[in-house]
């Protein structure tokens, strides 16, 4: 239907029947998610034809293929994406449009699939497309969790989490593939024998519980070239079925039990971002996934292959920070105790195999596993893993000799934890970060001794985000506006997009540029108004920080500065102030109470201000509930600044802050994570940077800290607006209301350092870059260019960019070309 070109009167056709069959009802009497279901299915059927071709073709090739695993994968939604790769979007608009159906409303019905936190999850989805559209062989594995991140609701200025069910009205674009389940075990006891055939010690697992992992594979489709690779996310089962009649105590319990544990495993995504917090459930969903993945990839081989030493000729694996680590020690379990090879053979394979990427150096981050719980749920796991360690302190100790320092500090087992970093850069034979500041930093300080000892594992990979979701998909007047002036080929070659450069000097190309922005904004002040109930004007500047919420992405120093604005305004009526919605959207994890004091006290500030008559509207505040993918798209092309605002050093790369340079918005940052390339990229002229360093942030680190009364004492104007979260300014007079957010300032009653995150620090110089924010914008010609030489410059920071650097360097694949699945 899709093939060469679009038959629009077969796919009308295709829908009609879809309701009919699926719902009994004509187009006129069937819902919007019913409409959305059919539409969808129609789609479906033609990916599906693409994907058996795919699979084909690299089957074929006997092509060499990445296995991304992630915890993690935050795709969003997948109909329009869908289409827009398969270049047919107009083509379906079209149809819809004449069938009295708008395309619009029916994407809206797909709930977003939010297997993910943010930027990590994010990530993932983004090279899965990348992947796609460079014709390269991968699979992305993850958990099918029943409920992804928890929906936001904002109730009285608070945070409420509501639970996510996701799979409610059904999946359409999932393959549920029961013929490939694998079984995976957890706890008991290991008893080992010696074959008397062979002499070697054989493992054996006993009393163990288990589950069945089924995977769903979910199409990913390449940008107008007939690829569909395969999102494998997997469901859990329990083994034993519930057979009543053979009711008896024991079995019946135990039956409950393994049932129980099914349903946990798979149950729910973890919401926390850039923090551990230990819980075995979290170690069984990692062990979980990667035991199945690996079964299957190893099953898949051996189809083709009988010598399973030479693994890494087709397959490799990158570990998507620490989380899916547990593949080392599985790896190995599975090489030696099913596939016979010796401890040296299955090491060489995993070495060969494994690569990690890092995405923090946030202490709190880091997992630790505590050895009793570990050992506990992974025997033969555990074993292993010991193994691993007393071989590389072996190492260790031979190249610093007398060095017990650095065998604490680089062991996997050490002061009864299992340090799964440790792990990870001791087995993988790559180790990334995700921007340069960031690998510079891992290379000298948090991974310094491993640098030392192994220095060439170590490379830098910048993160990219796709332009197809971000700019075809989020952007469309945008995207086609770019088409006119210098073609397509910006959508499978971001670099192209520089021919966009000489036109910044062009009044009119700036004009309609500006035009756009306009028409984004009015967009988005409509979803405001539906959403929030709030007016807001778009002729304002939209300033905009959308992303997690965090202490150290620094929401608190943007709403203390709004704060600081809003006692200016009112204390100076007659001052001129060129109008500004500020715009948030967040979500804390539910037991971070400081993030969550932070929502309350943006939308506490937002309703003093909003509500204030006496300021005629030159400040507005607007907390967008539910922040995601879906409305991300919408938030991203209707910016016009992009607050980047993190404490220097804290953030490894952030990805927001591509999204929204590629929708034209000039970056309000620190010098930290992936800013610093996007500033050299734009030019320092067309950025608003202020504040520490990432060397004065870890200096000031190192040396104990600084003293924020030393500020808080001497700059009158900013300890009035910190004196606000106590007086009831902002809290209907309640007095407690804010003291976590205040007491992290200044000191005391917590046992973490004065101001951590140095907010009163980079006040005054956040505020000055405000200041040049406001003068530049003031400039209309000024700003057009300064805009337009955002999307002009975002050339470098495309996932394909990413993406081809990852297979130059580390996973040497090979591109494979697919037919269309329609032709045969
Ligand atoms: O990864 C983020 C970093 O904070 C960003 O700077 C970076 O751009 C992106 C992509 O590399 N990290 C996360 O998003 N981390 C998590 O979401 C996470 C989730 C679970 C446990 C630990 C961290």
């Amino acid at each position: 239907m899709f093939s060469k070109r679009f038959e629009k009167e077969t796919f009308k056709q295709t829908v009609k029947d879809n309701i009919r069959t699926l719902y009994r009802k004509t187009i006129e009497e069937a819902t919007p998610q019913q409409l959305f279901q059919a539409v969808s299915y129609a789609v479906k059927d033609v990916i599906f034809d693409d994907w058996f071709a795919t699979q084909k073709a690299y089957d074929e090739a006997d092509a060499k293929t990445v296995y991304y695993m992630s915890m993690e994968f935050l795709m969003g939604r997948a109909l329009g994406n869908n289409l827009i790769n398969m270049t047919v979007y107009k083509d379906v608009k079209e149809a819809l449009d004449e069938m009295g159906i708008d395309l619009n409303v029916i994407e809206d019905q797909e709930p977003d699939a939010a297997l993910g936190n943010g930027g990590l999850g994010r990530l993932a989805a983004c090279f899965l497309d990348s992947l796609a559209t460079l014709n390269y062989p991968a699979y992305g594995c993850g958990i099918r969790y029943r409920y992804g991140m928890f929906k936001q609701k904002i109730e009285n200025g608070y945070q409420k989490e509501v639970p996510d069910d996701w799979l409610r009205e059904g999946n359409p674009f999932e393959l549920r593939r029961e013929e490939y389940a694998k079984e995976v075990r957890f706890g008991g006891n290991i008893r080992f024998e010696k074959d008397p055939a062979t002499g070697k010690d054989i493992f054996i697992q006993e009393n163990y519980e288990s589950v069945l992992a089924i995977p769903y594979d979910m199409p990913i489709v390449g940008y107008g070239n007939h690829v569909v690779n395969t999102l494998r996310v997997w469901d859990a089962k329990a083994i034993t079925d519930f057979k009543l009649d053979e009711f008896d105590r024991g079995n019946y319990h135990k039956a409950v039990e393994q049932e129980n544990l099914a349903k946990l495993i798979v149950d729910v995504l973890y919401p926390n971002d850039n923090h551990y917090s230990g819980k075995e459930l979290r170690l069984k969903q990692q062990y979980f996934f990667i035991s199945a993945s690996l079964q299957a990839l190893i099953a898949k081989y051996k189809k083709k292959h009988d010598d399973v030493r030479k693994l890494y000729e087709k397959v490799v694996i990158q570990m998507n920070d620490t989380h899916p680590t547990v593949a080392v020690p599985e790896l190995m379990r599975l090489l030696i105790d099913q596939e016979g090879l010796n401890w040296e053979e299955a090491w060489d394979v995993t070495t060969k195999t494994c690569a990690y990427t890092n995405h923090t150096i946030m202490a709190e981050a880091l997992e630790k596993w505590p050895i009793d719980l570990f050992s506990r749920l992974l025997p033969r796991i555990y074993q292993i893993v010991q193994e691993i360690d007393r071989r590389f302190l072996i190492k260790v100790r031979e190249m610093y000799p007398g060095n017990e320092h650095k065998v604490k500090k680089m062991a996997i087992l050490m002061d009864g934890q299992v340090r799964m970093a440790n792990m990870a850069i001791i087995a993988g034979f790559s180790v990334n970060g995700v921007a340069r500041l960031h690998t510079d930093i891992l290379k000298t300080q948090q991974l310094r001794d491993f640098y030392e000892m192994m220095p060439e594992k170590f490379n830098n990979k910048t993160n990219g985000i796709t332009q197809r979701r971000f700019l075809a998909h989020g952007n469309p007047l945008l995207a086609d506006w770019i088409t006119d002036k210098i073609g397509d080929g910006w959508i499978t070659d971001l670099s192209q997009i520089a021919k966009l450069k000489p036109y910044v000097e062009d009044e009119t190309a700036r004009r309609e540029f500006m035009e756009i922005k306009y028409k984004n904004k009015v967009r988005l002040a409509k979803y405001i108004k539906e959403h929030n109930g709030i007016d807001v004007d778009p002729r304002s500047i939209f300033d905009v920080q959308v992303k997690r919420l965090h202490e150290y992405k620094r929401q608190f120093l943007n709403i203390l500065h709004i704060m600081y604005l809003y006692n200016q305004i009112k204390e100076h009526p007659e001052m001129s102030f060129y109008p500004r919605t500020f715009i948030f959207g967040a979500k804390a994890a539910a037991g971070y109470l400081r993030a969550k004091e932070t929502i309350k006290l943006i939308n506490s500030v937002a309703e003093v201000v909003n509500n204030d008559r006496s300021i005629n509207g030159k400040l507005k505040v607007v907390f967008i509930e539910d922040y995601r993918v879906s409305n991300a798209e919408l938030i991203f092309a209707a910016a016009d600044v992009s607050e980047q605002i993190s404490t220097a050093s804290k953030e490894a790369s952030g990805t927001g802050n591509m999204k929204f340079m590629l929708n034209g918005a000039p970056t309000l940052g620190t010098m930290d994570g992936a800013n610093v390339e996007i500033v050299q990229e734009v030019g320092a002229e067309n950025a608003f940077i202020f504040g520490l360093s990432s060397e004065e942030v870890i200096n000031y680190e190192n040396n104990g800290g600084y003293n924020p009364q030393d500020i808080y004492f001497n700059d009158w104007e900013l300890k009035r607006v910190v004196d606000q979260l106590m007086d009831g300014t902002y809290s209907h007079g309640d007095h407690n209301m804010y003291k976590n957010l205040y007491n992290s300032l200044l000191n005391t009653q917590s046992t973490d350092k004065a101001d951590m995150y140095f907010i009163l620090k980079d006040f005054r110089s956040y505020a000055d870059a405000q200041k040049r924010v406001e003068e530049a914008y003031r400039d209309q010609q000024r700003w057009s260019r300064m805009a337009m030489m955002q999307t002009a410059c975002c050339g470098k920071f495309s996932s394909d960019r990413t993406i081809e650097e990852y297979v130059a360097d580390i996973w040497h694949l090979e591109k494979v070309e697919v037919p269309s699945g329609q032709e045969e």
